[in-house]
């Protein structure tokens, strides 16, 4: 080799390991070091000098951004700030997305509890203040897959959440199969004076003829004995019902293995089927009309309703 090649290829050897150096040297620590998934899908941040001391004066970030999917998993592997029994004086904070973990600031030996984000993105900030410095710390992040739940499906979402009277709900992916390891949760809420006919467009779960695996769990109300539980076997096929009450909460369970085309519903506000002891009219009125409930469409199952019509006294009714 040419000696002006060993010098260019030294200086390229000096270059790399300055850039890789300043990947995470102070000057980088102070103006916000970016951690993304070109940085791999684990790794450790440590306080400048790190296993020896830090310095004073530092006001460091690092910003932990998981792709999207993914969530941080932060290990707290080693934590020794000033000591701060009297007053913080350096200090460690935690943001998860934008809020602040828990027990923040961390300082002198009060390490924090390693914890899984969730949000996508996890913020460190050190501050040490003119005097008295530690060794620091060492903090490992981990890129953690989100749980396809956790995609597929917010728990405790409140349906509708405009103004609209009826729509769908379906299993996620539907049409085609739902994911394993899924637990979802719907809230139907109507207006009091409502009740929430469902009907099943689609159902298919896993076989359950001899356990239940996977399941559609409908609670009608906050009543116990308004719970249905649909999975897929010959007598407990789902049936379209209308609530008693003008709430329906719903929990769609998959278990670890087997999955099917899941299922697609449709919800519709109902007028009060009919309250029992009724009395006519509710105002002046003189005439007025009474139907079956759901009328013309189909009366639903299960009804008892009864209706009294009350005349003024110096009244009869007219049958006719
Ligand atoms: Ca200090
Ligand atoms: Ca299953």
């Amino acid at each position: 080799m040419s000696r002006r090649a060993l010098l260019f290829l030294i200086a390229i050897i000096i270059c790399c390991f300055q850039q890789c150096k300043s990947q995470f040297s102070d000057d980088a620590c102070s103006t916000g070091v970016v951690i993304t998934e070109e940085n791999g899908l684990s790794g450790t941040i440590s306080t400048p000098n790190y296993p020896d001391d830090y310095d004073n004066n530092l006001n460091c970030t690092w910003i932990i951004q998981a792709p999207a999917n993914k969530l941080v998993e932060v290990q707290i592997q080693d934590f020794l700030l000033e000591s701060c029994d009297f007053k913080v004086y350096d200090f460690l904070d935690i943001y998860d997305g934008e809020t602040l973990y828990s027990g923040a600031p961390f300082c002198g030996d009060q390490l924090p509890l390693d914890f899984e984000s969730s949000s996508s993105q996890v913020r460190f900030f050190f501050s040490s203040d003119f005097s008295e410095i530690a060794r620091g710390f060492q903090i490992k992040w981990t890129f953690t897959d989100k749980l396809l739940s956790d995609v597929a499906c917010s728990s405790g979402v409140i349906i509708p959440k405009d103004n609209r009277s009826s729509g769908i709900i379906s299993s996620p992916n539907y049409p085609d199969n739902y994911y394993n390891n899924l637990n979802c949760n719907w809230t139907i809420q109507a207006p009091e004076d409502k009740v929430i006919a469902v009907r099943f467009v689609y159902f298919m779960l896993e076989d359950c003829s001899s356990t239940i695996y996977d399941y559609l769990q409908i609670n009608d109300g906050e009543e116990l004995d308004g719970q249905r539980l649909f999975c897929e076997s010959e007598e407990n096929n789902a049936k379209n019902f209308v609530s008693s009450t003008n709430q329906l909460r719903l929990r769609f369970v998959s278990d670890s293995s087997v999955t099917a085309k899941g299922f697609n519903l449709t919800w519709q506000f109902k007028d009060v089927a009919c309250i029992s002891g009724v009395i006519i009219p509710k105002d002046n009125r003189s005439s007025g009309i009474i139907s079956s409930p759901n009328y013309p469409d189909n009366y639903y199952n299960n009804l008892n309703c009864n209706w009294t019509i009350q005349a003024p006294e110096d009244n009869v009714q007219n049958r006719n």
